[in-house]
């Protein structure tokens, strides 16, 4: 069975990184082995939440997997919760990185063109850091803007956001996803997708839904990671994911519940087993 070493934090309350990402990778078929950066009470968005920061006890777990011999077929890390943390991943990609496996880096940091609480700009550059050494990263439209270097993501267009892809993997990666960015009109929202290997873009178009779910970046890198883990193409991981994280919006939207309890996972996690109903994807001619 393929493993996955996730690196992300457990949020008690608000689905979002370990309570999204352990089930979906399990629902897919693989064993998930947490690396848990810290315990929070309830995600970041929401106020006065309490943190237990787990970054002096990352190495002592690291070290015993190392003394167990463990290898995994995918390092894939999110949110981190200090920069000397980032530190500490970017040694482990280091020292559990083989021919046969990947890294694929959800570089969390913001969204809606601002930093989560408790970043800040020296995090970007951490995370600038780790992005370096991973094949695949999965930013949001704020996300690759701060690692850019950009003032904001207000009014980017889609030409622009396949611009930002190229520079982006001109770092390193050799696929770059850019999720929440703008489609050619407003009733859409768009996916983007660049792979260096055969200089191709691709685009996934969604609906737009106006709503607001923490955990979906969680989802959708989740998803992606399993699909690649499957040896699917980029783009037909790409239509999985978004297909996945619409009908996940749309089974929650129908309700009246605080949006930041996130998506009503747990009604849609049936679709990663079955095949796509349709492919959305178009290959961007530029
Ligand atoms: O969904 C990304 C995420 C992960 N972990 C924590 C968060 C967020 C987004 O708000 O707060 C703790």
């Amino acid at each position: 069975m393929k493993k996955v070493a996730a690196i992300h934090d457990l949020s008690s309350y608000g689905r979002a990184s370990l309570t999204v990402v352990i089930p979906i990778l399990s629902n897919m078929g693989y064993q998930v082995c947490p690396l848990p950066t810290a315990i929070l009470s309830a995600h970041s968005e929401y106020k006065n939440f309490r943190s237990l920061d787990l970054t002096d006890h990352l190495e002592a777990i690291i070290s015993h997997w190392k003394e167990l011999g463990l290898s995994f077929d995918a390092l894939y890390s999110g949110y981190l919760a200090s920069l000397r943390q980032m530190d500490i991943v970017g040694k482990f990609f280091e020292e559990f990185k083989t021919d046969h496996n990947f890294i694929l880096v959800d570089p969390v940091l913001g969204d809606h063109n601002r930093l989560y609480p408790g970043m800040d700009p020296q995090m970007i550059e951490g995370m600038r850091r780790l992005c370096r050494q991973a094949e695949i990263i999965t930013p949001n439209l704020t996300e690759a803007a701060f690692l850019l270097g950009k003032d904001n993501c207000r009014e980017v267009t889609l030409r622009e956001t396949v611009d930002w892809c190229r520079q982006l993997s001109e770092c390193g990666p050799e696929y770059v996803i850019i999720t929440s960015a703008p489609s050619e009109n407003q009733k859409n929202t768009a996916t983007i997708a660049y792979s260096r290997r055969d200089n191709r873009c691709w685009q996934v178009k969604a609906e737009y839904i106006p709503a607001s779910y923490p955990g979906t970046g969680d989802a959708f890198a989740s998803v992606i990671t399993g699909c690649l883990l499957n040896g699917d193409s980029l783009p037909e991981a790409i239509d999985r994911a978004v297909y996945f994280i619409t009908m996940g919006i749309k089974t929650t939207f129908g309700y009246n519940q605080p949006p930041l309890d996130g998506i009503n996972q747990e009604k849609v996690l049936h679709y990663l087993n079955e095949p796509l109903p349709f492919y959305r994807y178009e290959l961007l001619p530029f």
